[in-house]
């Protein structure tokens, strides 16, 4: 490729069309702190989710971070090593111990199956992160949290405008929270959210993000600054006028990798999720390295020498970070349907103006 390819480029509105959006907060004057923007976007997000409580955040890990103070989760939760080492470091801020537990094979995603085997009485919540955006296992996780009397927060940063059974995945457990980052498929540049589902929690979680003021004197927690901004929220307004758009070209993008690789030896792909309208967010292929005659990582080096960076979504494990890697969670033996994944995979570029020239000849490298 002449000019390199990214695993993805955020979708950006036409410059002219958010100048006005700029013109009015310079207007106004109100830059930050529940502002104009900050409002209008809450409430179209949740009606365009199908959500009933949204509080926006700066960025998916202050989300994170304050979702588990404003649930007081303490002692041991149970998640998954197969994310982004986010995810586990929103625990460490919260000198939360995580128990890492492993992945079902099929899409990924904490595997229900194992979780039990994992509680001690120091476990307080269960994380379990919809990887790629699929959906976890929701029912049955549900069902252990309930007979455990455990919390349940999903790291949905990867599934926005997800469905499952025709309603939103996010209003699955007690809080799930989302990131607008750059290279997701919604961005506010840097942003994220917790979606709640009653207004005491909302209150709580918009008292945190704001040093925990509740009044002009009152502070009601420790809470932090992790609010939204106007221009982010600015962008937001704009991004979702063209989502829907977006995600119907990256469902082509999908597909046309789907079928020019179906038949390549060696490389599988994850199988459409059931009941499930999908947001296309990754496209993560796996290279079994005896089949396909070549190695992931050779074949990591060899897209890159083309100018294709795929990525290794999500290589390393993040029990296999230092400061995670002695606990007594984080060995081997526990995890190898997370360590064979995270062998095995490359994320392809996906995004909504991939064109079908570089889609073939990425494909093409693919079947060498
Ligand atoms: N939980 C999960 C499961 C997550 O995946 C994430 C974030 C979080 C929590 C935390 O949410 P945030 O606090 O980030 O809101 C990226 C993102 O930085 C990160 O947001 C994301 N997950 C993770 C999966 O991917 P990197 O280190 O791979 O990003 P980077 O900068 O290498 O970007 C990848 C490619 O995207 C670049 O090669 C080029 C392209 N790109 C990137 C940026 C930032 C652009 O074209 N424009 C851009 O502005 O982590």
């Amino acid at each position: 490729m002449e000019k390199p390819i990214y695993v993805t480029q955020p979708s950006l509105p036409d410059l002219e069309e958010f100048i006005p959006y700029l013109r009015e907060i310079w207007d106004n004057k109100i830059l930050t702190n529940n502002g104009p923007m900050h409002k209008e976007l809450e409430k179209e997000l949740a009606s365009f989710l199908g959500v009933p409580y949204i509080s926006l955040f700066a960025n998916g890990t202050l989300a994170l971070v304050t979702a588990l103070q404003a649930l007081r989760i303490t002692g041991e939760v149970i998640t998954t090593p197969y994310s982004f080492v986010a995810t586990t470091h929103s625990l460490w801020w919260n000198n939360i111990k995580p128990v890492f537990v492993d992945i079902e094979p099929e899409f990924g995603n904490l595997d229900p199956d194992k979780i039990e085997a994992a509680i001690t009485p120091k476990t307080t919540a269960i994380m379990p992160v919809h990887v790629y955006g699929n959906p976890c296992h929701v029912e049955k996780i549900q069902r252990i949290a309930d007979i455990y009397g455990l919390r349940l927060i999903y790291d949905a940063a990867h599934a926005f405008g997800v469905k499952y059974k025709g309603g939103s995945i996010l209003n699955y457990g007690d809080l799930s929270i989302l990131s607008f980052h750059a290279t997701k498929v919604f961005n506010t540049f840097e942003g994220g959210a917790i979606i709640s589902h009653d207004s005491a929690t909302k209150q709580r979680i918009d008292y945190l993000k704001n040093f925990g003021f509740a009044g002009e004197t009152t502070i009601m927690a420790p809470g932090i600054n992790s609010k939204m901004n106007e221009v982010q929220a600015a962008m937001g307004l704009l991004q979702l006028k063209s989502f829907n758009d977006s995600i119907e070209k990256r469902r082509v993008v999908a597909n046309r990798y789907r079928e020019l690789l179906k038949d390549v030896k060696g490389i599988s792909m994850l199988p459409e999720p059931q009941e499930t309208t999908s947001n296309y967010a990754y496209f993560p292929i796996f290279v079994d390295e005896k089949a396909y005659g070549m190695s992931r990582d050779a074949l990591y080096e060899k897209l890159k020498q083309n100018n294709i960076f795929g990525r290794r979504y999500f290589y390393p494990l993040i029990s296999e970070f230092s400061m995670y890697r002695g606990l007594e969670s984080s060995s081997p033996e526990h995890l190898s349907v997370a360590h064979k994944m995270a062998n095995e995979v490359i994320s392809l570029p996906i995004y909504p103006q991939l064109d079908e020239t570089t889609i073939v000849e990425i494909t093409n490298i693919l079947k060498y």
